[in-house]
């Protein structure tokens, strides 16, 4: 069996030899134009060329949970994909997004800039019970957030596609649900996929649909929120800040006004990276069943995009 790696951004050589001892009966090498044609591809980001050659995949896994950069190139039409199932990301997803929230019900921020000054002063804080927190997206990622925000003692409304019911959770479901959601949550925290459907989701007249003084998680991908108005939300104090790691550019350009905006707090899209020896097991666990003809979790559904 042939194995083509082809990742942009990444250490390739951690992934070659992982994915050797996973798979000792595989040939496993890193893609270049004019390889030899491989029976599974392990992808991040690659270019068009890499499927215009590549013509005999049996599947293809992405290393990563999103695949939206996957979907923006031209396809064969029945092209298996799986991308990640958690792999370790839901949990690091949880932390990231309780500590931005927990920064902002307990002013945390304020208290960096006050502490730079020596200065001694005391605010209320928000209460979790008085603080709905809507999540975005139920899946993989959001199912384990919108848990431990519960067990924080927060309210919380979750958005998505097909009703889902997970215990302490207010369900909201499809387009015609999501004025209620939003207007029922004051923290907003989005972990959609990029689809057609959730691309500009978030743009000024829904973000103003959330309670006074909310604010926003963005760890999806920077194209669910429009920038320019967040920002006017912002200026206009309806919103009282953000926590953002992912951007419509990536890296965020050095002159982005998000960079020196006051009430926002920018990461380089590290909410919850790819941990490559879990990613590589469940990778190499999924090529065996596939090989044995098994059904395999996380594959995408083309039509849907996610
Ligand atoms: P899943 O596919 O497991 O979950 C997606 C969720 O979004 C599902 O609940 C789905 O609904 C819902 N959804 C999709 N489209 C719509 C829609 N049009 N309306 C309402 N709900 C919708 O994805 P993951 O949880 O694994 O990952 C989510 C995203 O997080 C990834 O696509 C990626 O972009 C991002 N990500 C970011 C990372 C970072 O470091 N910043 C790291 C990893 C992922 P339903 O359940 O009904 O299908
Ligand atoms: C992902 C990401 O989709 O890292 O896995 O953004």
């Amino acid at each position: 069996m042939r194995i083509s790696f082809c990742c942009t951004d990444t250490s390739a050589t951690e992934w070659l030899d992982g994915l050797r001892a996973a798979l000792p009966q595989a040939e496993v090498s890193l893609w270049h134009s004019g390889a030899p044609l491989a029976d599974y591809a392990v992808v991040w980001a690659p270019p068009q060329t890499f499927f215009d050659e590549q013509t005999q995949l049996k599947a293809v896994f992405n290393t990563g949970a999103g695949v939206d950069a996957l979907l923006r190139l031209r396809l064969p039409p029945d092209l298996r994909i799986v991308r990640l199932d958690d792999a370790g990301m839901a949990q690091q997803m949880a932390e990231y997004v309780c500590h931005a929230l927990l920064r902002y019900t307990r002013g945390f921020a304020r208290y960096a800039q006050q502490a730079a000054h020596a200065q001694w002063k005391q605010h209320d804080a928000l209460t979790a019970a008085h603080c709905p927190v809507g999540i975005l997206g139920l899946g993989v990622l959001g199912e384990q957030v919108a848990r431990a925000v519960a067990a924080l003692g927060f309210p919380v409304n979750g958005w998505s596609r097909s009703p889902k019911h997970l215990p302490g959770v207010q369900r909201f479901c499809g387009a015609q649900e999501l004025p209620a959601f939003l207007a029922a949550s004051r923290v907003l925290v989005c972990l959609l996929p990029l689809t057609p459907d959730t691309r500009d989701l978030l743009n000024g007249a829904r973000l103003a649909l959330l309670q006074p003084g909310g604010y926003l998680i963005n760890v999806a991908r920077g194209a669910h929120v429009v920038d320019e108005d967040l920002l006017a939300l912002l200026e206009s104090g309806h919103l009282a800040g953000a926590t953002l790691d992912v951007f419509r550019t990536e890296p965020l350009p050095s002159a982005h006004p998000f960079w020196t905006h006051p009430h926002i707090t920018v990461t380089p899209h590290i909410s919850a990276r790819t941990l490559v020896a879990e990613s590589i097991a469940q990778i190499a666990g999924k090529i065996i069943a596939v090989e044995q003809g098994q059904p395999v979790r996380g594959e995408v559904d083309l039509r849907r995009g996610y």
